[in-house]
């Protein structure tokens, strides 16, 4: 495969960019050799600085559930640009995605719009403590919810366990507050409220674990965390900046049927632009300012471009049978991979949600961050190079999700298929 002008783009990059990149995962680093530039992306394919096309199911991480630059986000994008990028007031835009995302989420009457995950997720919590009166936030080790300082932590050994920093920069005074317990472990849940509930602001949970590769939710393990804090009058975050829109028009709440308290959003109600968000019930959005005294803000929040691309790309996703197709061809994929891989006898275990899949490199089930990170990382490496040789792009790392769009055709993914018995055999 071609990739002499990437190699050199790469190499520029690094004298300006620390890494070359502008977040570490595009990096490659956990599968050897440097990143494919990109020039463009269409529908289902990028095609990279040497020309080179694959089927990707990247999909920028996520938001791009309808394909690349679909053109009716594009167009809504471009005729939003010919009045003016920002304004730093208020637009009739912000009104119309609140709208919509608010009208898809039951839980959630008020929203605020950020311009990243991270942003959301920092902001939920602020308010959750601002709302109850208390410090500590739980969360799972496995769960990614953005890099902001007291979630930048791993956990100790054992149950619950205070937070350690995993990142240099971090003091642990910023981590001391953030508990820490194993997905899926409802028992350490119920431990670590019994013994401090009391003191316990949030906990935050991505309902389908998508940052350890795809996780599903034990039968009653979200019901059972609902219970718990509500029972310790701890509020209870989604973080459903990936499964927002992707598991269904109306999220994994919606699937599961749980209320939270607060959820944080992003990636698609953005289609492709800077946009997260946070929001809940009325009760507790009216905390943040200008209505209450819980500061956070933003120049670029609620951007008018941004809100272009978010608007049109949920309008596109409530037409009905969208969910009903992205299933459809999840499903032949899954299918198809689960196939390759049994006929190559390379131990395996696919685990699937709506249009999110991961291939674990493993001969059992996995349902927590310690049988994820016990999978063969390098059988992963192979197999993610030897579909890119194929022309399949994959997220360069065996804790994320591979993203199929609406824009993936059943030959789209009778190629990944062939791709991956022909990857597989080589592990
Ligand atoms: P951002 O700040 O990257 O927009 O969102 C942070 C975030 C929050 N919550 C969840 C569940 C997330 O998955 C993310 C970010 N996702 C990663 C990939 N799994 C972003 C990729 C990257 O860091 O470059």
């Amino acid at each position: 495969m071609k990739n002499a002008r990437s190699k050199q783009l790469f190499d520029r990059a690094q004298q300006f960019l620390p890494g070359g990149v502008n977040s570490p995962v595009r990096s490659f680093a956990a599968v050897g050799g440097g990143p494919l530039f990109i020039k463009a992306g269409k529908g289902s394919y990028l095609y990279d600085e040497d020309g080179n096309r694959f089927v990707d199911y990247m999909m920028s991480w996520g938001p791009l559930i309808l394909g690349h630059a679909h053109p009716q986000v594009v167009a809504a994008v471009i005729e939003a640009a010919r009045d003016g990028t920002s304004f730093g007031a208020p637009t009739a835009r912000e009104t119309e995605l609140a709208r919509l995302v608010t009208s898809a989420l039951p839980s959630v009457k008020m929203v605020r719009f950020v311009s990243s995950g991270t942003e959301a997720v920092m902001s939920a919590l602020r308010l959750a403590r601002a709302f109850t009166g208390r410090a500590s936030v739980v969360k799972f080790a496995g769960c990614y919810h953005g890099h902001s300082d007291g979630l930048l932590v791993k956990g100790g050994s054992g149950l619950a366990t205070l937070g350690i920093p995993s990142s240099p920069g971090v003091p642990s005074s910023f981590t001391g507050e953030t508990l820490i317990a194993n997905y899926n472990h409802l028992d350490e849940v119920e431990k670590l409220f019994r013994q401090r509930g009391e003191e316990i602001a949030a906990l935050i949970v991505e309902p389908v674990a998508a940052n350890m590769g795809v996780v599903h939710p034990l039968p009653g393990f979200l019901e059972g965390l609902r219970n718990i804090t509500r029972q310790h009058g701890s509020l209870l975050v989604f973080d459903e900046v990936i499964t927002g829109f992707r598991v269904g028009y109306s999220g994994a709440q919606g699937l599961y049927g749980i209320d939270p308290d607060i959820t944080c959003l992003g990636k698609i109600i953005g289609g492709g632009l800077p946009v997260g968000a946070y929001g809940g019930r009325r009760e507790i959005m009216e905390m943040m300012a200008p209505s209450g005294p819980v500061y956070q803000a933003g120049t670029l929040s609620g951007n008018p471009l941004a809100m272009a691309a978010g608007i049109a790309t949920l309008k596109l996703l409530a037409v009905p049978g969208v969910y009903e197709t992205l299933e459809e061809n999840s499903d032949m994929l899954s299918l198809g991979l689960e196939q390759a891989a049994h006929e190559t006898l390379v131990p395996h275990f696919i685990s699937r949600l709506g249009s999110l899949l991961t291939v674990f490199f493993t001969a059992s089930p996995v349902s927590d961050y310690d049988q994820a990170a016990a999978c063969d990382a390098e059988s992963f490496q192979k197999f993610f190079r030897g579909m890119l040789e194929r022309g399949v792009y994959l997220p360069p790392s065996q804790y994320e999700a591979l993203f199929v769009s609406l824009a993936h055709s059943k030959e789209d993914i009778n190629l990944t298929i062939d791709g991956a018995r022909y990857a597989l055999e080589a592990i």
